[in-house]
């Protein structure tokens, strides 16, 4: 009798249309991101913070030889760092927990050259809590900067020095988790103190740190954990310090393409490649400064609000992250000129792309992948809901709701099902022609084209060429 009931209520909520037609997908065209990678995607926009007895000392790369004396931040405010990001926008820190030097930023049981033998707090401080404890505070993702590389150590370069950076990495994941992103630096071996031998020490990178046993460690501590490195394996660096993704960007990559020294590496790990075989995103790492570290004597070349949005430009709106630094000063705190040239940057984020002007435009567009898709999900402001198309070649034409002025245009791919589209074109009609208006290739997670501003009452974008047919999430003017 109850079961009954429950057919002819099911028959009910389907026939009076309560029952929404299940959206069909196409089939993904490999390689497409994990869970892990898709959450990363949506981060955009986070920081970094370098912080150590460099900033006290002037340094960019500590030798090693620093006293933990040197360490002696007078104002230190975490809550200031964090409260900062989160106003501005950012989604996530990643710190750097040590440095090349070898200074620990947290009060690690296998060394002494760490901030508790610093004045800082009489020796009780612990800068990796206090800042995983603010982003938790904050709403903020977590990350870590662990150099492998170490100028301090004695043993750096021998098999025992392993032994350590893993106990460091067990300390770090066991006590300061969750962590989202683990940072491992292509900068290694050199000159260095290494426990007084002042000696220059080679190691092969890649052998002497067993990275898929290091990163298996990791990965049983946090099975979430995504790890960036030059190549790999789940964030790939962008080739450059500048900010700068290629125009084309491809999120695919073979990692056996990648060996160091190999000409023009710089530039395929700005593009990726169409034909790579793993999904490995690049993000791209800029410092607010020239140095990674605070400097004084840099306070006048903080990057404008105006080159910051630049920067947001050529790495969000190419399809990658942006891991932006800014370096707290010697007094602990994020320099007034860095915190006022973030706020502008937010402010030009804001007004320029805050706003949709396509906001429910109507969508016309050519054929679907079948009868569940609706165009009209591309303008629903939702970057989870997507339209595919049937073919390879398609247009989609939208009806500004009034017309109105264009400067950014803004273009998603729906990246669960892989990257497709190589080529695409934008036309505006301004009641009596059309014009093309933007031309490019990629899209990705999001593309975004500074345009010569038009007045327009409709939109064409047109794909010219993909992989497979173009499944898109969110098409946006501003
Ligand atoms: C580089 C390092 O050598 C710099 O000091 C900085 O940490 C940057 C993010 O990565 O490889």
């Amino acid at each position: 009798m109850v079961r009954i009931f429950f057919v002819v209520a099911l028959a009910v909520i389907s026939l009076t249309g309560c029952h929404p037609r299940p959206v069909k997908s196409p089939a993904p065209v490999f390689p497409v991101p994990t869970r892990q990678q898709l959450d990363w995607h949506q981060l955009e926009t986070y920081a970094f913070i370098h912080f150590t007895t460099n900033t006290f000392t002037g340094k960019e790369w500590g030798y090693g030889d620093e006293s933990p004396s040197v360490f002696n931040p007078s104002q230190l405010n975490v809550d200031q760092w964090v409260s900062t990001l989160k106003e501005t926008g950012f989604k996530a820190v990643i710190l750097t927990a040590k440095h090349h030097d070898g200074f620990c930023l947290w009060p690690s049981a296998y060394t002494d050259h760490t901030l508790a033998a610093s004045p800082y707090k009489n020796g009780k401080g612990d800068l990796v809590r206090d800042v995983s404890d603010a982003c938790k505070k904050y709403g903020l993702k977590f990350g870590i900067y662990l150099s492998p590389w170490d100028r301090n150590r004695a043993d750096y370069g021998k098999p025992s020095y392993i032994t350590y950076y893993r106990n460091q990495l067990k300390e770090l994941f066991e006590n300061y988790g969750p962590v989202f992103e683990m940072w491992f630096d292509g900068a290694n071996g050199g000159d260095g103190y290494y426990g007084g031998a002042r000696e220059k020490r080679r190691i092969d990178g890649s052998r002497y740190y067993d990275w898929p046993g290091t990163m298996q460690m990791v990965r049983e501590m946090e099975p979430d954990i995504l790890f960036f490195s030059d190549a790999g394996p789940d964030i790939r660096w962008v080739g450059n310090e500048r900010g700068i993704a290629g125009e084309t960007n491809w999120n695919n990559l073979t990692p056996d393409t990648l060996y160091a020294g190999k000409a023009g590496i710089e530039n395929l790990l700005g593009t990726g490649s169409e034909t790579g075989s793993r999904w490995i995103p690049a993000e791209v790492d800029v410092s607010i400064r020239p140095g990674w570290f605070y400097h004084a004597e840099e306070d006048g070349k903080v990057k404008t609000a105006e080159e910051l949005f630049d920067i947001y430009l050529s790495s969000v709106g190419r399809g990658s992250n942006l891991l932006l630094n800014i370096p707290p000063d010697r007094r602990g705190l994020f320099h007034e000129k860095d915190v006022d040239h973030l706020k502008g940057f937010h402010r030009l984020v804001e007004e320029r792309l805050g706003h949709n002007l396509l906001e429910k435009a109507k969508v016309k567009a050519s054929a679907a992948y079948d009868r569940t898709q609706k165009a009209s999900r591309l303008t629903d402001g939702d970057m989870q809901t997507f339209w595919a198309a049937k073919e390879t070649r398609t247009d989609m034409e939208i009806t500004l709701p009034r017309p109105a002025e264009i400067h950014y245009l803004q273009l998603s791919e729906h990246i669960a099902l892989g990257q497709r589209v190589k080529a695409f074109e934008v036309e505006a009609y301004d009641g009596r022609n059309w014009t093309t208006v933007a031309r490019g290739t990629t899209i990705g997670y999001k593309r975004i084209l500074k345009i010569t501003p038009v007045k327009a009452q409709k939109l064409r974008v047109k794909i010219l060429d993909a992989k497979a047919p173009a499944v898109l999430s969110e098409i946006r003017a501003s």
